[in-house]
């Protein structure tokens, strides 16, 4: 059974894989066996993250594009296939946030998350996608979200992208599955990273809400999503099609509870 979980030579790619919890799911994928690459738009943020893998003991091979530019991923895939190897997995994990009241928000701004958030991963689906058709066998990872599945204050952009990202998940599923292509989604809940820093630090209303929200009482480890994304990739998952895991600490399961009760 351990065996099914095992990722040794397989290819991995992890969009936006410097940081965060992109840089969390490479590493666990890294662990299970797995030849990492990852991507950046800033060639700088791929310079320090080859760094700090390789302190960590983990070779990756870092290319710089932007997945909203189709000739950009289109080249770019077929460099990693031509230099790497046929990229057996795919996380669709690089996006932005935009917290602004729709009221306030800007027509360009509200585009510019949908198309890093949404256009970005059908692209990056498209091109690698093609790959693991050909050779009868894929797995594809995308990046959802709690906004997948609830809206909240200031994020209309990002939530429109996660809940369309959801339905993305399930449409390439329906259309890859007779291929052996497994498409589906993490949904991680409420995590410790750089995204949700400035409305994690003490004494902010939402830090203390997140707290009260989730079940688990506590923001996310990064770590606690490798698991996840190790099963999604491997052959353990491989009558899994179209489903969003939600890592979340209870958030989902619960309607919460008033403040202040335990
Ligand atoms: C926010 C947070 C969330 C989390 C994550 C939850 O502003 O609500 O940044 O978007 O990052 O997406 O699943």
């Amino acid at each position: 059974m351990i065996q099914s979980f095992n990722l040794d030579g397989k290819v991995a790619l992890v969009t936006g894989g410097t940081h965060g919890l992109g840089m969390a799911i490479a590493t666990g994928l890294a662990k299970a066996g797995a030849k990492i690459v990852i991507n950046d738009v800033f060639e700088d943020k791929l310079k320090n993250a080859v760094e700090e893998y390789k302190q960590n003991g983990i070779e990756v091979a870092a290319y710089s594009f932007d997945v909203t530019k189709e000739e950009q991923v289109k080249a770019s895939v077929a460099i990693i296939e031509e230099e790497v190897g046929g990229i057996d997995i795919l996380v669709n994990n690089a996006g932005i946030i935009n917290r602004t009241p729709a009221l306030d928000m800007d027509v360009s701004d509200f585009r510019q998350v949908i198309d890093i958030d949404l256009v970005g991963p059908f692209i990056m689906s498209k091109y690698v996608g093609r790959g693991m058709v050909k050779r009868g066998s894929g797995k594809i990872i995308n990046m959802c979200s709690m906004m997948s599945e609830l809206g909240r204050n200031s994020v209309s952009a990002y939530a429109s992208a996660k809940g369309g990202l959801k339905m993305l998940t399930r449409n390439l599923a329906t259309e890859w599955a007779k291929y052996n292509v497994q498409v589906n989604g993490i949904g991680p809940g409420y995590f410790a990273t750089s995204q949700t820093a400035p409305i994690r630090v003490d004494g902010h209303p939402f830090n203390e809400f997140i707290i009260n929200r989730t079940p688990a009482g506590k923001w996310g480890d990064p770590s606690d999503l490798a698991g996840t994304a190790v099963f999604l990739s491997s052959q353990a998952s491989n009558f899994v099609n179209g489903q969003v895991i939600y890592v979340d600490g209870g958030i989902l399961a619960t309607i919460g509870k008033p403040h202040g009760e335990e």
